[in-house]
């Protein structure tokens, strides 16, 4: 069976454990030759940002550092066994800026990564090379080699000056970790989608797969980031698979981070149905021919089929038994 997953960061990377698992794949790590099931994963590149002359990429490491056992499991981003000379280096120059971590270990995959985009190798070539050292057992695929970075729209925080604007837009990895996604965002641009187009390996991810699932990350940033990307939409409305999806979003609460101040902006509650109404059901126009909840809560999304199930990421059989329970409501058990 081919499964293809849109995934962002430590959500996507947790959930693609469980999927490879509930296909009979070692959780870290690459699977045996000749394996019946393949996963193929999406991947958010909204959060990608130049620091310091490096392109860093979270979200593609996330997912790379977590199934090749290379994460720091605690964090859930970033090496293990870090250390951070670097960054207290570049501190000590008082070079900005200061509030990204950037551990000496990871440098190291972002000056691997730099030094191809410079000589001209696509993202996607570059995290396949990364990955020979990984073994993933995931193909990751970037939704685009294009850059696409999200930009959060905020009050101006210098605002009453002669000419200052009232608001501003700053990456979205400013507003996430220097700003703790504090100042309500009034909306979110992803830069330069307009002229980007899909990966060709990921419509075709799409399109050949026998189910397609949306991982528990997060809805506007993660996900919505993707499907801004243009061609992803057109390829999962034409996708014969059956897509299913998974709230991230667990007892109105968020499982991790700040989901909620990214559904705020969109006007959308922070409720699994809140989600899967946003997502909207494929029956209506929308993404989803399936969504699943956690237990105890409700969703009703017109156009899809809702189930109730435990949707909490504790270990990897059960984020395992959460990927069998999406392939079932698919219609594809394995
Ligand atoms: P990020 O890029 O690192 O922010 O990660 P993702 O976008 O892939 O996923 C973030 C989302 O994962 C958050 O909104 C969390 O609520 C969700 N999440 C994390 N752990 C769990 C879990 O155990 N269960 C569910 N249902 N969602 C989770
Ligand atoms: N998250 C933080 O909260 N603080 C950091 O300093 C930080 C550094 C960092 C470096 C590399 C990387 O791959 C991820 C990193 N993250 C950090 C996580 C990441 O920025 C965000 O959690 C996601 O992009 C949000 O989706
Ligand atoms: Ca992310």
């Amino acid at each position: 069976m081919k499964v293809t997953v849109l995934v962002g960061g430590v959500g996507g990377a947790r959930f693609l454990m469980g999927v490879k698992s509930a296909l009979g794949l070692p959780p870290v790590g690459a699977g045996p030759e000749g394996h019946p099931h393949s996963v193929d994963a999406v991947v958010n590149v909204g959060d990608d940002i130049w620091l310091h002359g490096l392109r860093v990429c979270p979200d593609l490491d996330t997912c790379m550092y977590t199934l090749g056992g290379g994460i720091d499991t605690e964090k859930g981003w970033g090496r293990s066994s870090e250390t951070w000379s670097v960054s207290e280096e570049l501190a000590a120059y008082g070079a900005d800026p200061l509030w990204f971590g950037l551990g000496d270990r990871d440098v190291a995959t972002h000056l691997v990564r730099t030094r191809m985009l410079r000589a001209g190798y696509p993202l996607s070539q570059v995290t396949e090379a990364l990955c020979h050292r990984w073994e993933p057992g995931v193909r990751l695929l970037p939704a685009t080699d294009d850059r696409v970075e999200t930009h959060v729209v905020i009050d101006n925080p210098d605002a009453g000056g002669e000419d200052a604007p009232p608001q501003v837009a700053i990456h979205f990895q400013e507003w996430w970790i220097r700003h703790k996604a504090g100042p309500p965002a009034h909306r979110f641009a992803s830069v330069g989608a307009d002229a980007a187009n899909i990966l060709p390996d990921a419509r075709s991810a799409i399109a050949d797969a026998d189910v397609v699932l949306v991982a528990p990350s997060n809805p506007v940033v993660s996900i919505g980031t993707i499907i801004a990307v243009p061609g992803v939409a057109q390829a999962l409305v034409a996708t014969p698979a059956k897509i299913v999806g998974l709230s991230p979003i667990v007892g109105g609460r968020p499982v991790r981070g700040m989901a909620d101040a990214c559904l705020a902006a969109l006007g959308v509650e922070t409720s699994a149905e809140g989600v899967g109404r946003h997502y909207g059901g494929r029956g209506q126009g929308g993404l989803l021919d399936g969504y699943l909840v956690h237990t105890g809560d409700t969703a009703e999304v017109p156009g899809a089929e809702v189930r109730e199930v435990p949707l909490l990421m504790t270990d990897t059989d059960a984020t395992a038994e959460m990927a069998r329970r999406a392939f079932e409501l698919a219609g594809t058990p394995v």
